[in-house]
């Protein structure tokens, strides 16, 4: 039966919608001083340049809500298998600029910010970033979720809404010292709070055993209390297409603001007390990059947020009328690393104890639901909690991961008869000392699918750490190598080149990367090589005027342009960089005529606060700095800088400037490297040793366009084995020796022997990174980067086909290969209708 709305609820047809969501310049113009009037109350004479930036964030964030809306609409209609992204980081960067593009206004926006008297630039630096991450995994997923928006594949981003993320890096006389980021400060445009979907989240207390009103044995969790989580929602466009896919990130609150009967009793501090204890779970980003610190807090982010994303995918089921038994085909859930591992103990307990499910119903829906996804091999990355705390906070998981143990343990005893070794050896239990978790096995167990993120990553942990895994399941293993978006790390951070790119080859390469091959046929052209090299000029020239301004060093836009940009680790061997810098000054010294090639050296990262030999990296770079740059002999041939804040508003700015980019981890040690790819496809040759990525970026802009050093992983396991002793390559290489013995001087350090002696002599005893084994090559191969930087021609020939070559690294590549192979996904187009003004849905 037809029923007449109530003409009260029916929206009247007025030009609001048109104001929303219009896209013309006098409505873009429009809808933003009404922002600004309703949203910021300002009149613009008094508005502050944030004020500017939130109304028109929120102008923007209007354009957006159609799509949002009837994404998730058409994905509830149509019931559609969804990946669903677990990871405790998202590094997401600024939005305003992204959106802009991803909506095809960015120039229209301009124009109209223009005819307001304002300037674009200056809006889009007002946005302070979400630092919700540390560093590559971080970025990763956020590259992914733009590629699953851009191919329309349903996707949910499920994290943690931190209300600290990454601090805010300062450095003082030379050293970082660390501040608290508040990124929520002025106000957060891009979220919508969604109380109404918060779940509950039990922590710690016991389990009892009770036999159900049908006989069955089951288990109850009383817990010792209970966290909400909050869910926070992004939207997050994909490139010229209708869907806006989601993130929603958990925020933890007390499951009742007070404790009423400490209220009652007149103990109104001790009431007030639980909900802060609840609320610190999503209080602060843990800043470590690659080691894991076993902390109660950490444990209890992890379960929070898978606990919450999992009764959130129930709750979504339930909503479309899905049975649970159709889980795994309805959900694909991969696991950034094995932060979220515990997920597969957690579905376990809703699918058994909240839903009754037998085990081997709800085991058959966790092992093809679950996919892993590796990101390091450095065995103080790999997670493991001590069994007491998992007991203390987790009762009912423990007992839960002890029963897949059991059952896990019976066929590794099947499969290997005659090797009891195996068992402790595969046992997600350790029990080689204190008793631990090992969540990497739980995640190996209880995963359909497992993946390393570069070819050589993914051999080295067959080989290596999952060796035994791959022996007993060789065919969940497989290889994903990484990708990164082009519409951030090149038409939004370089738009004069993407403009020159398109201008020759068409604007398809921004969603189809393989058609930048069509650039080699311009590879001879001069005109175009002459654009080329003027682009590369004028933005080194800018971010030489900003360091100017904002460093009061003076460098030379002519000068080589050699970065090191990533968070600062031994292994990344940012120290080898600066030896070879000390190297170049000792030959000045030694020589002050001598030929070299003007290099500005730039580093950007930030150190692990707790991570002193780290810290201790970034203030021997500085103090060289502080030498070199003011020293006369050097005439400014060289000049060394440390830009403190690196960010993913900062590197957008970096990778656009560089003429070589810096990836010389020690063979082995770095999983793949994103900032590699980035580099590279904004015209910077890569100096590199046959590590992570660098191998298969240097596979495909050919040999002859990368410069190679170093030993291999193979080179560098042999070398350990034979007993690898660098204090000899310390006294057989004058320059080397020369370069250290400088630095332990006290030259750099105003006298100071002491300073820097800990990191030398852990380089001079130990060296675990084989700093002084590589030494010797990365100098040679600088040497030669320095003289075909002469030769303009050659390098500008070279960086075009670094360009015109690095299709294969766009994460649409990466999300099409996990789609293909194992999340067995398809695209879902989203249709929206053109804007009429009696389209607008009323409340019946
Ligand atoms: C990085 N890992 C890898 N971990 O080091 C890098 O090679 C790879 O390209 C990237 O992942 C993406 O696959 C990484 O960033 C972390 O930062 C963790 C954060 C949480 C604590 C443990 C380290």
């Amino acid at each position: 039966m037809q029923t007449v709305p109530d003409p009260r609820l029916v929206c009247p047809p007025v030009r609001v919608e048109d104001d929303r969501t219009g896209l013309n310049i006098e409505t873009l113009k429009r809808a933003f001083l009404d922002n600004l009037f309703y949203i910021q109350g300002k009149f613009p004479d008094i508005a502050t340049q944030n004020d500017y930036y939130m109304a028109l964030a929120y102008t923007v964030r209007d354009r957006l809500l159609k799509r949002w809306l009837k994404t998730a609409q058409t994905y509830t209609e149509q019931g559609s298998r969804t990946v669903c992204y677990l990871s405790a980081e998202f590094l997401l960067g600024p939005h305003l600029g992204k959106n802009l593009i991803n909506l095809g206004i960015y120039d229209d926006v301009q124009q109209a910010m223009e005819e307001l008297g304002l300037d674009l630039e200056t809006l889009l630096e007002q946005e302070e970033e979400p630092g919700l991450g540390n560093g590559g995994l971080g970025r990763l997923a956020a590259c992914y979720l733009d590629s699953m928006a851009t191919l329309e594949i349903p996707s949910i981003g499920y994290g943690i809404r931190y209300e600290y993320g990454i601090f805010e890096q300062d450095i003082r006389d030379g050293w970082q010292i660390e501040r608290s980021d508040k990124w929520l400060r002025s106000g957060y445009p891009w979220e919508v709070p969604r109380p109404e979907w918060s779940v509950p989240v039990k922590i710690g207390g016991h389990t009892e055993q009770y036999t159900d009103e049908r006989g069955r044995f089951r288990v109850r969790w009383v817990p010792h209390h209970v966290v909400m989580g909050v869910p926070h929602d992004t939207p997050l466009l994909g490139y010229q297409v209708n869907t806006a896919n989601t993130l929603r990130l958990w925020r933890a609150e007390a499951a009742e603001s007070f404790d009423f009967d400490a209220f009652n009793s007149g103990d109104y501090v001790g009431a007030v007390h639980e909900k802060m204890v609840s609320e610190n779970i999503s209080k602060v980003l843990y800043p470590n990059d690659n080691i894991s610190q076993g902390k109660e807090l950490r444990l209890l982010q992890q379960i929070f947020f898978v606990s919450c994303s999992l009764q959130d995918m129930i709750r979504i089921m339930e909503g479309q009328k899905i049975p649970l038994e159709k889980f795994h085909e309805k959900f694909v859930v991969q696991m950034n690393d094995t932060h979220p591992a515990i997920a597969v103990a957690e579905l376990m307990r809703l699918l058994i104890d909240d839903h009754c499910m037998t085990w081997d119903q709800a085991w058959g829906i966790t092992t093809r639901t679950f996919a892993y996804t590796n990101h390091t091999l450095l065995p103080e990355a790999l997670e493991r909690w001590p069994i007491a705390l998992f007991k203390k906070l987790l009762p009912r998981h423990l007992e839960l991961i002890y029963e897949i143990n059991q059952r896990f343990l019976d066929d590794v005893r099947i499969r290997y008869p005659e090797q009891p070794q195996m068992l402790s050896q595969m046992s997600i239990i350790d029990e080689s000392g204190e008793r631990y978790v090992r969540m990497a096995h739980l995640a190996c167990v209880g995963s359909m699918a497992i993946n390393g993120v570069a070819a050589l990553h993914t051999e080295l942990l067959k080989q290596g750490v999952l060796h035994d895994f791959y022996e007993m399941y060789p065919k969940k293993f497989n290889n994903k190598t990484n990708g990164v978006t082009p519409r951030r790390f090149m038409v939004l951070s370089n738009p004069r080149l993407s403009r020159a790119i398109t201008e020759r080859i068409g604007p398809n390469w921004v969603k189809h990367l393989d058609e930048l091959k069509k650039l080699e046929s311009y590879v001879d052209d001069p005109n175009f090589r002459q654009e080329f090299r003027q682009i590369k000029f004028d933005i080194k020239q800018e971010l030489a005027t900003y360091i100017q301004q904002n460093y009061g060093v003076a460098i030379n836009p002519n000068s080589l342009f050699d970065i090191q940009a990533k968070r600062i680790h031994e292994y990344k061997r940012q120290h080898l960089n600066a030896l070879y810098i000390v190297t170049l000054y000792n030959r000045i010294k030694a020589n002050p005529n001598i030929e070299i090639t003007p290099r500005t050296f730039l580093f950007g990262g930030k150190a692990a606060p707790g991570y002193y030999t780290a810290k201790l990296i970034i203030k021997l770079i500085n103090a060289i700095g502080d030498v070199v740059n003011r020293d006369p002999d050097v005439r400014d041939r060289l000049k060394v800088l440390f830009l403190k804040d690196y960010s993913v508003k900062f590197a957008q700015r970096i990778y656009p400037a560089a003429d070589l980019s810096e990836q010389i981890s020690t063979a082995g040690k770095e999983a793949s490297g994103t900032g590699n790819m980035k580099f590279a496809m904004n015209g910077a040759l890569t100096i590199g040793t046959l590590d992570g990525a660098n191998i298969e970026i240097r596979e495909e802009v050919g040999e002859e366009n990368f410069f190679l050093f170093g030993m291999t992983a193979d080179e560098v396991y042999a070398r350990k084995a034979q007993g690898y002793n660098p204090y000899d390559y310390y006294q057989s290489n004058s320059e080397l020796k020369l370069a250290i013995d400088r630095i332990a001087s006290g030259f750099f350090s105003h006298g100071d022997r002491k300073l820097f002696q800990p990191l030398l002599d852990t380089l001079m005893h130990r060296d675990d990174y084989m700093l002084f084994a590589d030494y010797q090559a990365y100098i040679d191969c600088q040497d030669y980067v320095g003289q075909v930087f002469q030769d303009v021609d050659r390098w500008t020939r070279m960086t075009i086909l670094n360009v015109a070559r690095m299709g294969k690294f766009s994460s649409d590549r990466a999300i099409r290969d996990y789609c293909e192979d194992f999340w067995k996904i398809s695209p879902v187009p989203i249709e929206i209708e053109e804007y009429s003004p009696e389209a607008i849905p009323s409340l019946q």
